[in-house]
């Protein structure tokens, strides 16, 4: 009842700060909430008295219920923004209104999920299987950094890519149904990090691995790590006509094992080119039980670690002409032929770096420091010209040229204790996420001076996101702070605690901190915030659609076409489901028959969804209307199992079930 408290008190406030508060009365639902607590011509003066009370009553100050007015969205209207977060550890995707903080769905990628069926024996999953990595089916990932597709250096609200950390692996999220169609396994790396981030058209999903191992996923002992270990960075083809990645016109550039760490690509001015931080150059990789030093500590002959500078398109020009190793079917364009061709390029970096982020105009990488107090601007204009005419410093233990520091950078901002990535608004602003600090910085690209203010924030930001903020017309309304920590901030929830997203509007001189949302299903890494205009999502799929294909299927069933077909051990059921009822609604097997269902929903209507579950066979989808699944599993146990509807469909809902009864074998 408390937020219902909450609300009461925006909707009042509305009602009579109309003089003094940004929100107008705009909308008639305000305006009955007005005449009714103020009742008639002298409503201001009743409607301000309860809010007063209100606001004691509740511990409120003014900027709360400023911030209330900012964020409260009655019901019957919309956010202005989506805003799609990693949904870290849980493997998946969230999609979060703003700015309301109300959270609109969990895409299942990588894990099953299951209200969707995403991954409980229907077509989903196919697709989750073929992310398989070796002879291992994983049903987790480390979800770090999504996506938006871009045309023209600019969110296009088509596609969303996503990465798993831990397993090295990217999906494809279409968002004309918010439904997963490709999982994509990385044959070279091990782990990844700098990913998934796209080119200004999307030519290109890049993903640059983290933890260096031999390429192909080869054994080699540590002691061999300086010559055998490698970072490498793929540069995943994307086909935008089938909605999917395309494997075989995929390639790489192999990287040396530096540890690297965030990317992006560049844009406008930049546009060809990519930029990857990295942190560790001493080559180390512990020995701790042995109480060995870090191997090849003592060899680096640079105290920074190294920005990658990454012409794409010259490498995609020499990966045509053949240029390439093959290592576990992917073209792999070596490091020395990188290095030597203006491909790869390395420049110094203060000490552990993080945060790799092109402003908007592409003229600079802006990269962070963890242990450092400044950021680093990098001129992207003058490395360009730099390769082209070849001045370098030097070159690393690989061979690989190194570009002067000082010819490199455009300048420094001394930020504060731990600066990690950077998003910018529209006016020329910049925010960094201080990590130790627990601030955002806001500072000027132009002049280059320290931050112009500090907002608080609790506690541990990591990523921030801004509206539009990737693209090279950020919005500058909003940035969310994505903080690790919440402490004292949210009700207990034992030893484990949620995350905490904190949105802040932007759009003044001054930031305003405006709401928490706690994160109550993982640590979600980074964000991307689009505005809702630009997606166009389905309400219902074209008769008999099969996702998870993009088809329609060819085993559809229509409408009085159902049917049972039994071959040898081999049942095919052809199953419509619509309200309230399946046809066939009674199934029945033979003890270890392979069964398959094919089941077409035939509802037309908007939001008329269905399920289909089995008694104790662990199968489970949910149905869309118009949607096509097929399950199979083997009726290995014999006895009687209902199957119903998931969905509180219409009134009979509970009546919308049937009976899988499975022989048992004569013995
Ligand atoms: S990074 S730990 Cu996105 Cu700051 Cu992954
Ligand atoms: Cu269909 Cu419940």
């Amino acid at each position: 009842m408390r937020a219902l408290t909450l609300v009461g008190i925006t909707i009042l406030a509305t009602g009579v700060v109309s003089a003094g508060i940004v929100v107008g009365c705009e909308n008639q639902h305000l305006a009955q909430q007005q005449a009714v607590s103020g009742g008639g011509g002298s409503g201001n003066l009743g409607a301000s008295a309860s809010i007063q009370q209100l606001m004691k009553e509740r511990g409120l100050r003014e900027a709360d219920v400023t911030a209330a007015l900012k964020t409260y969205v009655p019901t019957g209207k919309m956010d202005e923004y989506y805003l799609f977060t990693s949904g870290g550890q849980s493997g998946n995707v969230n999609v979060i209104g703003v700015p309301s903080m109300r959270i609109l769905k969990v895409i299942g990628v990588f894990s099953p999920e299951s209200w969707q069926g995403w991954g409980y024996g229907g077509d989903s999953n196919k697709i989750i299987e073929k992310g398989a990595q070796g002879p291992h089916r994983l049903y987790w990932a480390d979800t770090h950094h999504p996506n938006l597709s871009e045309m023209k250096g600019d969110y296009d609200g088509k596609f969303l890519f996503i990465n798993d950390k831990a397993n090295a692996r990217v999906a494809v999220v279409d968002l004309e149904d918010f439904s997963t169609k490709q999982i994509v396994a990385n044959p070279l790396a091990a782990s990844d990090h700098g990913g998934t981030f796209v080119t200004p058209n999307t030519e290109y999903v890049i993903e640059t691995s983290q933890y260096p191992a031999p390429l192909g996923r080869e054994y080699a002992p540590l002691d061999q790590y300086k010559d055998k270990y490698r970072g490498v960075v793929v540069f995943w083809k994307f086909d935008r006509t089938k909605g999917r990645i395309d494997p075989a016109k995929s390639w790489a550039i192999e990287l040396p094992p530096y540890t690297q760490d965030l990317a992006d690509a560049g844009k406008l001015d930049s546009d060809g080119w990519a930029y990857i931080n990295s942190l560790n150059t001493e080559l180390a990789t512990g020995g701790t039980l042995q109480g060995k030093p870090p191997i090849e500590s003592g060899a680096s002959q640079n105290d920074m670690d190294y920005l990658h500078v990454i012409n794409w398109k010259k490498g995609e020009e020499l990966v045509n002409a053949g240029k390439t190793k093959t290592i576990a079917g992917m073209r792999v364009l070596p490091m020395d032929v990188a290095g030597a061709e203006g491909v790869l390029t390395l420049v110094g970096e203060p000490k552990s770096p993080h945060g790799c982020d092109v402003t908007p105009d592409g003229k600079n990488v802006v990269v962070g420091g963890k242990l450092d107090t400044h950021v680093t601007l990098y001129d992207t204009a003058k490395m360009k010209s730099l390769i082209e005419q070849k001045k370098f410093e030097g070159k690393d233990i690989y061979g690989l040229p190194v570009m002067g520091f000082k010819d490199a950078v455009t300048g420094q901002v001394e930020i504060g204790l731990g600066p990690l990535h950077t998003v910018f608004d529209d006016k020329g602003n910049a925010y960094t996420s201080v990590f130790i600090e627990s601030v955002v910085a806001k500072w000027s690209t132009k002049d280059l001076k320290k931050p112009v203010e500090k907002l608080k924030v609790h506690y541990n930001i990591g990523h921030i996101t801004a509206a539009e903020g990737d693209t090279v017309s950020p919005d500058g309304k909003y940035v969310v702070a994505m903080n690790k920590m919440s402490m004292d901030r949210f009700l207990p929830v034992g030893p484990l605690f949620p995350q905490n997203f904190q949105l802040v509007d932007i759009s003044g001189d001054k930031m305003q901190l405006l709401a928490d949302l706690p994160i109550g299903n993982s640590e979600p890494h980074y964000a991307q915030m689009i505005k809702a205009d630009k997606l166009k999502p389905l309400k219902v799929y074209k008769p008999g659609t099969n996702p998870y294909t993009d088809q329609i299927d060819p085993n559809r069933v229509e409408g009085g076409k159902e049917r049972i077909v039994k071959n040898g051990n081999k049942v095919e059921v052809f199953m419509t489901a619509i309200r309230s009822h399946y046809v066939p609604d009674q199934i029945e097997v033979d003890e270890g028959d392979d069964v398959t269902l094919h089941i077409t929903s035939l509802e037309s209507a908007e939001d008329q969804t269905h399920g289909f579950t089995i008694d104790m066979y662990n199968v489970h989808v949910s149905l869309e209307p118009g949607k096509h699944d097929n399950i199979s599993f083997k009726a290995d146990v014999p006895g009687t199992f209902p199957f119903y509807c998931t969905e509180f469909c219409s009134a009979l809902h509970l009546e919308m079930a049937g009976y899988l009864l499975v022989k048992p074998k004569q013995h």
